[in-house]
């Protein structure tokens, strides 16, 4: 006998995606693969997706199975159809493409960073919370289990007094002068478009795990450097200037005492996305990287003396964060499924980092740029909300 499967009991959530490039397909797959393995009251569906090109649309549509496809955002903002737009757009349409849907009362997500600069960002957070929206931004790092768990044994006190924390974010893809800048795929390197170069694409994912990790960042003292100083133009094909730093690192002092010690760059030659970080307390240190994302190294001095030295978590037990949802022990997981535990997440009611959290991070984004420029010192603006 064959029997019908049903799905009665789930909510059917209706998402709009704008945006078929590297993140619409990250945000893709964890739309499809979230209900096959982790338990929630919601069953996506993947009802419509946008790009500016017609073909891109049609064709991301037919590989991901979207129910439709548009070129003008708005077609999925105006549609009853919609409950949740997600936005995985260059960084210069996400602020007028969340006001508008958050307007329209739908749930939004958005890519980060959320906006170019936090005056930007914070449009956007005013937009959410006026309008009474669920809203959340993709730091998918949190989401990666070593990094949860790092959380999770700082907040148990397991470091005791924090004295420094420091990350890096290298790559190496822009180091050819030849390189040009804007358009599909080079977006990042323009400047009217991004908002800004590695401090808002890398080092925001850097400072945002922080902020989790480690609370505010105070003050910082910046230098960034642009070392092209001319590329041609994707668009208008005329050589232009750089607007973008192509290299940015910042001291810090965090609120609870510690020393910040951060840099990202697309100049690394030789590292692709090496994302690392490292934290050193009173009774113990941890290091995370995402080259080996699994694991985390972990030292606690407390450990007997003989036997004391730096462990090597390999993260694949059901006892490690969302490890019970995959495989067996033993069995690895990667960076795909940062995005899938994140919706997850998301679909069980923690929308962290939520716009609000997100425009934290661009106020220390903002800070670094400023000082960068001025040479100086700067404070960082705290959110009003949380003082
Ligand atoms: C840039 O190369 C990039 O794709 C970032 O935009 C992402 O946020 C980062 O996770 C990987 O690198």
């Amino acid at each position: 006998m064959l029997t019908v499967g049903t799905n009665m009991a789930k909510q059917p959530l209706n998402i709009g995606l704008i945006g078929c490039g590297f993140m619409g397909r990250t945000h893709s797959n964890a739309f499809r693969q979230v209900s096959h393995f982790f338990d929630t009251s919601f069953q996506p569906v993947l009802k419509a997706v946008c790009a500016r090109n017609a073909q891109a649309a049609s064709d991301f549509s037919q590989r991901w199975g979207y129910e439709i496809h548009a070129t003008d955002w708005r077609t999925l903002v105006e549609s009853r159809d919609i409950d949740l737009i997600d936005i995985a757009t260059p960084n210069d349409t996400h602020c007028e493409i969340a006001i508008a849907a958050a307007q329209a009362g739908k749930m939004v997500m958005c890519e980060k960073p959320l906006g170019r600069t936090a005056a930007e960002s914070m449009r956007m957070v005013e937009a959410v919370e006026k309008a009474g929206v669920r809203n959340m931004v993709w730091y998918n790092y949190r989401r990666v289990p070593a990094v949860t768990l790092l959380k999770i044994l700082i907040d148990e006190g397991r470091f005791g007094r924090i004295f420094h924390y420091r990350a890096k974010f290298l790559q190496d893809w822009t180091i050819s002068r030849d390189l040009p800048q804007g358009g599909a795929g080079l977006w990042r390197l323009d400047a009217s478009v991004a908002g800004s170069g590695v401090t808002g694409d890398l080092l925001a994912h850097a400072i945002d795990t922080a902020l989790w990790l480690n609370g505010p960042i105070d003050e910082v003292s910046a230098m960034t450097e642009t070392f092209i100083k001319e590329r041609k133009h994707t668009l208008t094909g005329q050589v232009q200037p750089v607007g973008i730093d192509d290299a940015s690192a910042f001291l810090g002092r965090f609120e609870n005492g510690s020393l910040a010690t951060f840099e990202a760059t697309r100049y690394a030659r030789g590292h692709k996305a090496l994302y690392t970080l490292e934290i050193n307390g009173e009774h113990a240190s941890a290091i995370w990287d995402l080259h080996d994302l699994h694991r985390l190294q972990y030292f606690d001095h407390r450990d007997e003396g003989r036997l004391r030295g730096w462990r090597s978590i390999h993260l694949t037990d059901s006892d490690h964060p969302y490890m019970k949802q995959w495989w067996v022990p033993g069995l690895q997981i990667g960076y795909e499924h940062t995005f899938i535990h994140q919706f997850a997440d998301f679909l069980n009611h923690n929308d962290s980092p939520n716009f609000r959290e997100a425009h934290a991070t661009d106020l220390v984004t903002d800070a670094v740029l400023a000082s960068a420029s001025k040479h100086a010192w700067c404070t960082v603006t705290q959110d009003q909300e949380k003082e």
